[in-house]
């Protein structure tokens, strides 16, 4: 008995990780930034929420890390960092459910990323990854101005990012947001995906299973 136990508990810590996949979209040069234009003016401080919205590849996955690209930030560099499912699956994130929040320090590190581990956040299907935060107007030299914190690769598909506007964005209801777009929608002058990246492993269902079938051939090959 403990020879058939033993190799499955060894593969089940080893599979998940070299089982990790990468949702991107991105290249690594993402060298546009979107903000709200300064016209907004007169709605004051914009809350900004954007995303990227991915497959996953097996039925239920779980998101370990979320890494986002950045531009400018407000003078409170606070970002939120959330995981909506979508349970239609549809590639439209506006009735998407979130399934993990978080805040947490905002950097603008050019083309590099900034990491979040999220522990272990359950997805099937469709699911939406997505950045927040509060661009606060502000009047240097005088004029209205707003930062441009959502970084975008101009090279890359656009169908699958999506960003909102809103006084304070509706999370649990982003279809009542008071501005919705995907980047290839007619208000976007510059279209792309967002530097917006998630990382995968196995839901354990699925982790055990596979562990199991390697057992079940290694049992068979020795036998
Ligand atoms: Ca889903
Ligand atoms: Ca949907």
């Amino acid at each position: 008995m403990l020879t058939r136990v033993i190799p499955v508990v060894a593969l089940a810590l080893v599979t998940p990780a070299a089982l990790s996949a990468d949702y991107l979209y991105d290249d690594g040069v993402s060298s546009v930034l979107l903000g709200p234009p300064d016209s907004f003016e007169e709605f004051g401080d914009i809350d900004m929420l954007w995303g990227n919205y991915f497959f996953t590849d097996d039925p239920t996955e779980q998101v370990t890390t979320v890494s986002f690209g950045l531009g400018s930030l407000s003078a409170d560099p606070t970002v939120s960092i959330w995981i909506f499912d979508d349970p239609d699956n549809d590639a439209d994130p506006t009735n998407a459910v979130p399934v993990f929040s978080t805040t947490t320090t905002g950097v603008n590190l050019g083309f590099d990323f900034n990491v979040l581990d999220v522990g272990s956040v359950d997805v099937s299907g469709g699911f939406f990854v997505a950045i927040g935060h509060l661009a606060e107007l502000s009047y240097p030299g005088g004029s209205p101005d707003y930062p441009a914190p959502a970084r975008f690769d101009p090279d890359a598909r656009p169908d699958r990012s999506w960003f909102f506007y809103d006084d304070d964005i509706p999370e649990h209801d982003l279809a009542s947001s008071g501005f919705a777009s995907r980047m290839d929608g007619p208000f976007v002058p510059i279209q792309g995906a967002f530097a917006i990246r998630a990382t995968t492993v196995p839901a354990p269902a699925t982790a055990g299973a596979l562990a199991g079938l390697a057992a079940l051939r290694r049992r068979r090959r020795s036998g």
